[in-house]
Order: structure tokens, then C-alpha cells, then sequence
């Protein structure tokens, strides 16, 4: 099936994200130009936006709306993309990643110590901005925090363990991706002053739109190629993160095959094999079925609310998750 582009659903939005844009920059200005620039290194790095996305596009499903965002939306929509990107810088310093949003990571280019600060002052100014939009918002976005921290913890438990359960997986990415993602649709609903119904509906669509989109990213690690990853594909494998299709072919006869080839010493020829062990049993088609599902549920979150800019970007942003990872594992 070939989606429509969420960006062509809503034409406000391409207008919107350039003012994120502005605003993200200024946001990391400090009194130290130094720290303002390793501060805005990934932002100029670009990225996909999806979370000021959201924010937007769910302040866009209020009754009657133009898609337009108002100033306090583009400011939530700031916030939640500050916290994505302290967390990128940290879980960067935790991998050692080389490359982030195809330049130099961070902590490569600065090192851990510097990382780790400016990932810290990102969260800061997050914090400082989602205060200016009351209460509610500056509560959310902190209780968010802890869960990115609780779903990392959680994978960081489990790494090189083979007998890693699903519900430990599906957990783990719960707090890691769900959960800001969920926040970041529910953070538009509360500040477009959105009925409650709408905001728990908006927050479900987050929320299985997160897991969908956390469990395509690890199948893509799986199926996509070198020049699309920036590394070679099974990575996670290496990093000792096994996820959805690895924990399913582990728990079948593969098991037996895969379980010797991972250690914290893989070597090129383990990977490739596990590679080949992994999706030549069937087990990414079944994790893209899990994504579909949860991306099904996302949709069915928002279908009592009338059609229009909003609800329809969403849907649209939904089912091209599923559309682009379906074709990725067919090639
Ligand atoms: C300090 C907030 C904070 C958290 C500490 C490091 C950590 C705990 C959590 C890691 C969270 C993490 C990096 C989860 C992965 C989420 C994910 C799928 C990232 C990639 O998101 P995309 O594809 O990236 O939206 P772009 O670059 O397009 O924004």
C-alpha cells in the first residue's frame, strides 16, 4: 500500500516546523558561545521532527482549526524535541555512537564530559520553556524524563542477556520511545485547551504510535542497508540489545544456531550469520506485524474525532510507519 505523506495532509505544517526551528536555536543560546554551540551541534544536524510534529499536528485536531500553530504550541512543540535531543546526547555518550543524524556525534566530537553537560542544559532549557506553559505541562514533561530514564535502565539490564523476555523488550521501549512520544501529542492537546476526551485519545495515539515506531527502528536495524544505518546492519546485536525478532528467534529451534553468536565479542562474520539466522525465519515479517498493530491502534485512537488537518496528519503519519518499514524487509 503507498501512504500519503503526512507533510501533504497538512500544508500548515512544513511553515510551523520552520519556526520550531528558529525557536530550537535560540532556545540553546547560552551566555558561553562555546556551550551554545555544542548545545545546537544535533539541531543544525536536522532530524526527522517527528515530536513538534505531533505536538502540532494534535493541537490541530481541535474543532475548526486552520492547522496554524499558535505561539504557545510552537513553544510545547520546542520542549518536547529539547528532551528527545538531551536524550540523544546521552544515550550517545552510553554508546559510544561515532555518527548521530549523519554528522560527527557529540560526544565524539567533544567528548563524554562535554556530552553529557549539554545533554544536561538541553533538559534544562526544556524544563524552563514547558514552566512557561504552566503547571501541567512542566509536571508531564519531567514524569516523561523519568520514564525515558526507567526504559533505558531497563534495557541496560538486559544487555548481552539472551534470555531476555518481550515483556522486558516491550517495556524497555514503553519508557525509552513510547512515552515521549505520548507526550508530545498529549502536550499539544492540553495546550490547545482540547476536551479531555480528545487529550487521553490523542495521548493513546502517542503512546501506540511510539511502540510501533520503536519496534520499526529495531527491525530496520535488522533489514536496512549499511548506507541507510551509517553502520552494518545488526548492530543492536553487537551493542547486546536483542529485540522483538531476536528474542522470537531465540525463543524458537534458531535458538539453538544464534544463541553461540552473541556475545560482547561478535565478530563481523557473527553478525552477518545472525543477520541471516534472524530474518530468514520469518520472525521480521512477525515483528512488522506487531508494528502494524500497534500503528491500527493509533489509528483507531483518533476515529471518533471529525476528520481535518489534524486527526487526518496523524492517521497519515501512522500508516506510513508501517508502509516504510513494509518495504524495507520485502527488498
Ligand atoms: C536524559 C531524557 C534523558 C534520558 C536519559 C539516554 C536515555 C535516558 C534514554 C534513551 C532514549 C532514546 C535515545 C530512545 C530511542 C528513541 C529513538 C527511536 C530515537 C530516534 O528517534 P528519531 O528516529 O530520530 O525520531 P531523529 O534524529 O529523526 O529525531
Amino acid at each position: 500500500m503507498v501512504t500519503t505523506n503526512p507533510l501533504d495532509v497538512m500544508p500548515t505544517m512544513s511553515a510551523d516546523l520552520v519556526r520550531v526551528e528558529g525557536e530550537l536555536l535560540a532556545s540553546v543560546t547560552s551566555q558561553d558561545p562555546y556551550l551554545t554551540e555544542i548545545a545546537g551541534h544535533l539541531i543544525k544536524a536536522g532530524g526527522k521532527r517527528v515530536r513538534p510534529g505531533f505536538c502540532i499536528a494534535a493541537a490541530a485536531t481541535a474543532a475548526g482549526s486552520d492547522g496554524v500553530a499558535t505561539a504557545d504550541i510552537i513553544k510545547a512543540a520546542v520542549s518536547v524535541e529539547l528532551v528527545h535531543l538531551g536524550s540523544l546526547y546521552h544515550d550517545d555518550v552510553m554508546d559510544d555512537a561515532i555518527t548521530r543524524r549523519t554528522v560527527e556525534s557529540v560526544n565524539a566530537k567533544w567528548g563524554n564530559l562535554k556530552a553529557i553537560l549539554a545533554g544536561d542544559f538541553l533538559l534544562a532549557r526544556a524544563s524552563e520553556i514547558a514552566s512557561s506553559l504552566g503547571v501541567e505541562v512542566a509536571g508531564l514533561l519531567a514524569s516523561t524524563i523519568a520514564r525515558l530514564c526507567e526504559g533505558q535502565v531497563l534495557e541496560l539490564r538486559f544487555t548481552y542477556d539472551t534470555a531476555r523476555t518481550e515483556d522486558a523488550y516491550l517495556r524497555s521501549i514503553d519508557g525509552k520511545t513510547a512515552a515521549l512520544l505520548a507526550t508530545a501529542s498529549r502536550i499539544g492537546g492540553i495546550v490547545a485547551e482540547l476536551p479531555s476526551e480528545q487529550i487521553e485519545a490523542l495521548t493513546t495515539f502517542g503512546h501506540a504510535y511510539g511502540m510501533a515506531f520503536q519496534v520499526v527502528d529495531d527491525v530496520l536495524d535488522l533489514v536496512a542497508t549499511e548506507a541507510e544505518l551509517g553502520k552494518p546492519a545488526g548492530h543492536d546485536m553487537e551493542e547486546g540489545v536483542y529485540t522483538l525478532p531476536v528474542l522470537r528467534a531465540l525463543a524458537s529451534d534458531a535458538g539453538d544456531e544464534l544463541r553461540p553468536l552473541l556475545t560482547d565479542h561478535m565478530t563481523a562474520d557473527d553478525r552477518a550469520r545472525a543477520v541471516e539466522i534472524v530474518a530468514g525465519g520469518g520472525w521480521i515479517t512477525g515483528a512488522v506485524e506487531v508494528a502494524r498493530s500497534h500503528a491500527a491502534r493509533a489509528v483507531e485512537a483518533l476515529d471518533r474525532f471529525p476528520s481535518g488537518p489534524g486527526v487526518d496528519g496523524l492517521s497519515a503519519a501512522a500508516a506510513h510507519l508501517v508502509d516504510s518499514v513494509e518495504a524495507a524487509a520485502a527488498r
